[in-house]
């Protein structure tokens, strides 16, 4: 008699990682660097990421399933602000393991909201202290570690640089010991559970907030109106919707310099996700007081789970 029906699966293990944090610590960056392969967008300005992006890792017997979340914030009270908090509470529940990014020493308000809604969840919570690439004295690393530890009720910290590819192994680790067992979810080969239509969005929305300054503040969706192939071409057309008319003036640039560099730097980025040749045709529009009005929001797909 045989088991091997039954041993057959409990080599393999599979579960959800959450990372969380406050804005622009590193938590998408970290999420590409772990893939290697970049799923969710990243730039210097705060809430970048607007919803939950799923990245999945497939190893031998292993996948992870990882959730990025929009960085928690406290203020800017509009329906945007509160759909991104929202979707990164419910993230972390129901997770087998929670990454709980920081950067560096630096400790704020926001921060400490993040632990205080940590407290009430029980999966285990790893602390990875990210951007140790900037610390000149790597010193001062450990007190403070230790001191963190003291603080939260966290299983692990791990100091890594995501942009580095810095102890990102020993984070994975750490995150493989504590995945249930069990079959996986996803095929071998799926990276994402994003449409791509969706993935096209927020390409463009990339190429926008890094092009910006601060002079275009947060305001700004894209939504996809056409996503055909015909042949070997991909036909892309992307709606920009700001909420002023000079904030359409900005986007629009110079003779339209600024929205034309937006739409190579897109289309590039979508070639190679894609593998295709893509066509891309970028349209702004105003469409005042979509960021705070609800109805608004689920149309441009910003729904809840
Ligand atoms: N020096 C350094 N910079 C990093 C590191 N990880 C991320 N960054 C930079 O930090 C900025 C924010 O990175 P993101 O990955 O977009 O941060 P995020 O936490 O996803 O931000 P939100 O989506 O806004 O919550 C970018 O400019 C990154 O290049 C790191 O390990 N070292
Ligand atoms: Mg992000």
């Amino acid at each position: 008699m045989t088991f091997d029906s039954d041993t057959e699966n409990t080599d393999t293990r599979c579960g959800y990682v959450a990372i969380v944090g406050r804005p622009n610590v590193g938590k998408s960056t970290l999420l590409n660097h772990i893939l290697g392969q970049k799923i969710s967008i990243t730039s210097r300005k705060p809430q970048t990421t607007r919803n939950a992006v799923v990245g999945i890792k497939t190893e031998g017997g292993v996948q992870i399933i990882f959730v990025d979340t929009p960085g928690m914030h406290l203020g800017q009270q509009k329906a945007i602000n509160r759909y991104m908090n929202r979707a990164a509470t419910t993230a972390m529940k129901d997770v087998d393991v929670v990454v709980f990014v920081v950067d560096r020493f630096i400790w704020t308000e926001e921060d400490e909201a993040v632990a205080e809604k940590l407290q009430h969840i029980n999966s285990p919570v790893i602390l990875a202290v990210n951007k140790v690439d900037q610390i000149e004295d790597k010193e001062t690393l450990l007190p403070h570690l230790q001191q963190l530890a003291e603080k939260l009720n966290i299983a692990e910290i791990v100091p890594i640089s995501a942009l580095r590819n810095n102890n990102l192994d020993r984070l994975e680790q750490l995150i493989i010991e504590r995945l249930p067992e069990g079959i996986h979810m996803y095929p071998e080969d799926q990276i994402t559970d994003r449409s791509s239509r969706f993935m096209a969005a927020e390409i463009v929305r990339e190429k926008i907030t890094r092009q910006l300054g601060d002079e275009l503040p947060y305001e700004m969706a894209v939504e996809i109106e056409e996503f055909k192939q015909e042949g070997n071409l991909l036909n892309i057309s992307a709606l920009i919707l700001v909420e002023r008319d000079g904030q359409k003036k900005i986007l629009i640039g110079d003779k339209g310099a600024r929205i034309k560099l937006i739409g190579t730097e897109a289309r590039i980025d979508m070639e190679k996700l894609f593998e295709m040749k893509i066509m891309l045709k970028l349209w702004v529009k105003v469409k005042s007081g979509w960021s705070d009005d609800e109805r608004a929001l689920r149309s441009l797909g910003y729904n809840d789970f």
